[in-house]
């Protein structure tokens, strides 16, 4: 489908089109679309752009991946799908491995996503040899390589569904989240949610990274202070407050 620039959800049906594409190749599972159609309600509601809560999370996560000693970057479909290119140049930034993780398993599945991932450089994908299991998780995602996300001390878990989350803290990982839902599983066990939609995310995330890179006094400072529960409450706060200004009757 032609979408024309002049359209005012220009971005939102090109991103449409794009993820449509990918389901067809097995990319991103069927359901993906379901998850993508929740994610772009919710921005709407936080009116499509980062909040200031966002901005201080993302500050957050950067630090946490810089003070990692093993960080890992899980890609699923529709992270794949959405910003491939960006978690991957994060993932080189931090010195962070990534991961293949997906809901939706089968090893050609599993497959597919791992050359995807490859066509964008020379990057190392984890995934093609699951041979370990995280514990606490009753779906395929539980299959993980015991190189990166079984042996990792920080995670990254873009756009998740919500068991992986607790499952991960209960062995005691730092778990860092990218969801636009405030009030989904993910977000709440999560160790610093950004409540964004991914694509700005990551290269704001980036961005603190640059920032923060030389600074570790900093990085401790705002990982002491960040506090998960409080931030996701400014979100909600955002949308309450985005709400009562647009009535319309
Ligand atoms: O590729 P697979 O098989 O691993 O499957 C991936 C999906 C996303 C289908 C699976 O993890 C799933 O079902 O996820 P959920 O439970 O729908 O959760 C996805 C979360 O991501 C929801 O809270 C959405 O609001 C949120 N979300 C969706 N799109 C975006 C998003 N968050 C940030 N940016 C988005 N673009």
């Amino acid at each position: 489908m032609d979408v024309s620039p002049d359209h005012p959800r220009y971005k939102s049906l090109v991103i449409r089109e794009k993820m449509s594409e990918l389901s067809d190749k097995g990319i991103v599972a069927r359901t993906g679309l379901i998850a993508h159609g929740r994610g772009e309600a919710f921005d709407y509601l936080i009116g499509e752009k980062t909040t200031p809560a966002a901005k201080h999370a993302e500050e957050a996560i950067a630090a946490y991946l810089l003070e990692a000693q093993n960080p890992v970057i899980t890609i699923n479909g529709n992270a794949a799908a959405l910003c491939a290119e960006e978690l991957l140049n994060l993932a080189s930034e931090v010195g962070a491995k990534v991961e293949v993780n997906i809901f939706h398993w089968s090893s050609e599945r599993l497959e597919k996503l791992v050359s995807y991932l490859e066509t964008f450089g020379n990057f190392e994908i984890l995934g093609r040899n699951q041979n370990a299991i995280l514990e606490n998780i009753a779906s395929d995602r539980a299959r993980c390589c015991r190189e990166g996300i079984y042996s990792a001390d920080v995670v990254l878990i873009p756009l998740e569904d919500g068991d992986r989350a607790k499952a991960l803290k209960i062995v005691g990982k730092t778990v860092l989240a990218i969801d636009l839902n405030p009030l989904s599983r993910t977000s709440v066990e999560s160790d610093a949610t950004a409540v964004d939609e991914i694509t700005r995310a990551v290269p704001n995330i980036r961005q603190a990274v640059k920032d923060l890179k030389d600074d570790q006094k900093r990085r401790r400072e705002i990982i002491s202070a960040f506090d998960n529960r409080s931030n996701l409450n400014e979100s909600v706060n955002c949308i309450k407050d985005n709400l009562t200004q647009q009535q319309i009757f």
